[in-house]
């Protein structure tokens, strides 16, 4: 919904200014030119708070004509990758939401002519041209005043790949490089010369949603998200049967995902760890080595663990979201003893109320296994965040239909919201197979053990 708002009255706004002057306008083409291939051409629009739907086409031999162009200010170019259909991206909002953000340059890279063709491995040859040209405009930037730690690139895709070549040109000195779902094809296993590597800039972040088809897989930044283990996003269609969106919609979440953290409608802290499988089984919820600012948060802001992050070795970072906007799940450590007198294996489903809202986890990527007088840790990940939880429910299930309903006697659960950190618990609480049991929730008191 917000999306539709954002876009209707972006394009309001972009016909009537539109009408007083021209706005240079990200190339469209079309399918047949992905037929015939396309040669490379490169656009710079250019958007500032004076301008912020209006693009301004830059000229790459004279800065001097265009007085917007404010190198004292950061500059934040974003880079696309193939276009195999040749239409322009569906995301080109996000100069407005960076402005809306922060004052800047922010400038979007048109290669349409270059990255439409049907054949990909051309537009891979034709990225190290896109960043050549890209070095040369840079370079007149630093003429005339930029610095390049105000420089900050984002990459989509083949984007990243082009934004660490650029990087590359410049010794690393570039302030920050982001990649959305770096392009893997013809990437993956090449030497970090030829892709984007931690040397490419200051701070390179990156955001990795599906590394089993059109992303990278191995981390290739000072930190790598991997949104929801990095291969498969939900909401995102599972058989080839859902058209055209089944090749690209893990993909182009990413986008979708770092957007969210433009405009702060999402916050979302991700885990180191070593697997996906450990991350969700909530083995990897220690946050010690950050301080007290904690794991680094997803998204635009993670530059603020730059300094940490520099210090420590490449990992993982995991976390899950959501399928549509606001992304952002709301994380719960949960601990649960029993004392049934044998173990008990099953899933559980936990949702919180606050009188109005409700949220809900359901902890089923593996079955838990409870044991008498054994904590059993879990993680559950909410849809949404219940600031005042006043009923808790719980619902036990072992996925087995064919054996009698099983029981499970708490003798104690704890809910701990990772970040608000103050403990939820209930005791002494029977749950039947498949039955809500619904309670208000107690403070814990440690010397019920
Ligand atoms: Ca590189
Ligand atoms: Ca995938």
């Amino acid at each position: 919904m917000f999306l539709w708002r954002y876009l209707t009255l972006l394009l309001l706004t972009t016909a009537h200014t539109c009408k007083a002057k021209k706005c240079g306008r990200f190339t469209d083409l079309h399918l047949g030119h992905s037929f015939i291939g396309t040669s490379l051409k490169v656009r710079l629009l250019l958007y500032t708070r004076h301008n912020d739907v209006c693009g301004v086409l830059l000229s790459h031999t004279n800065l001097t004509q265009h007085p917007q162009f404010n190198m004292s200010k950061p500059t934040t170019f974003v880079v696309h990758g193939y276009r195999p259909t040749g239409s322009p991206p569906v995301w080109l909002y996000i100069t407005k939401m960076l402005l809306d953000r922060e004052d800047m340059n922010a400038i979007l890279v048109d290669w349409n002519h270059g990255a439409t063709t049907l054949d990909y491995l051309r537009a891979v040859k034709t990225t190290r041209k896109v960043s050549d040209n890209l070095t040369a405009f840079i370079k007149m930037m630093q003429d005339h005043g930029a610095s390049l730690s105000s420089i900050h690139m984002i990459g989509v895709s083949l984007g990243a790949h082009i934004s660490g070549m650029v990087g590359a040109n410049f010794n690393g000195s570039i302030g920050r490089i982001t990649g959305l779902d770096v392009a893997g094809p013809s990437f993956n296993n090449k030497p970090p010369e030829d892709r984007l590597d931690p040397t490419d800039a200051q701070f390179v972040d990156v955001l990795h949603t599906d590394t089993d088809a059109l992303g990278f897989r191995e981390p290739l930044g000072h930190i790598d998200f991997y949104a929801n283990g990095g291969a498969d996003q939900p909401g995102c269609p599972k058989t080839i049967f859902s058209g055209g969106s089944y090749f690209k919609c893990d993909h182009q979440k990413s986008v979708f995902l770092f957007l969210d953290t433009v405009n702060r409608t999402c916050f979302t802290r991700a885990y180191p760890c070593s697997s996906y499988e450990d991350f969700l089984a909530g083995k990897c919820l220690n946050c010690d080595r950050f301080g007290d600012a904690g794991c680094p948060i997803f998204g635009y802001d993670v530059i603020q663990w730059k300094d940490k992050l520099l210090k420590l070795n490449q990992e993982k970072y995991f976390f899950t979201t959501n399928a549509d906007s606001p992304y952002c799940k709301t994380n719960y450590k949960v601990d649960v003893m029993i004392w049934n007198k044998s173990e008990r294996w099953g899933y559980i489903t936990i949702k919180l109320f606050d009188g109005n809202k409700e949220a809900v986890a359901t902890i089923d990527h593996e079955a838990s296994e409870f044991r008498k007088f054994t904590e059993t840790k879990m993680l559950a990940q909410f849809d949404s965040d219940v600031q005042s939880v006043k009923k808790v429910s719980i619902m036990f299930t072992t996925g087995q239909v064919l054996q009698p309903k099983r029981t499970l006697r708490l003798l104690r659960v704890r809910l701990t919201h990772l970040e608000v950190k103050k403990p939820l618990c209930r005791y002494d609480v029977l749950l039947q197979e498949n039955t809500e049991v619904t309670f208000s929730p107690l403070p814990c008191e440690e010397s019920h053990f």
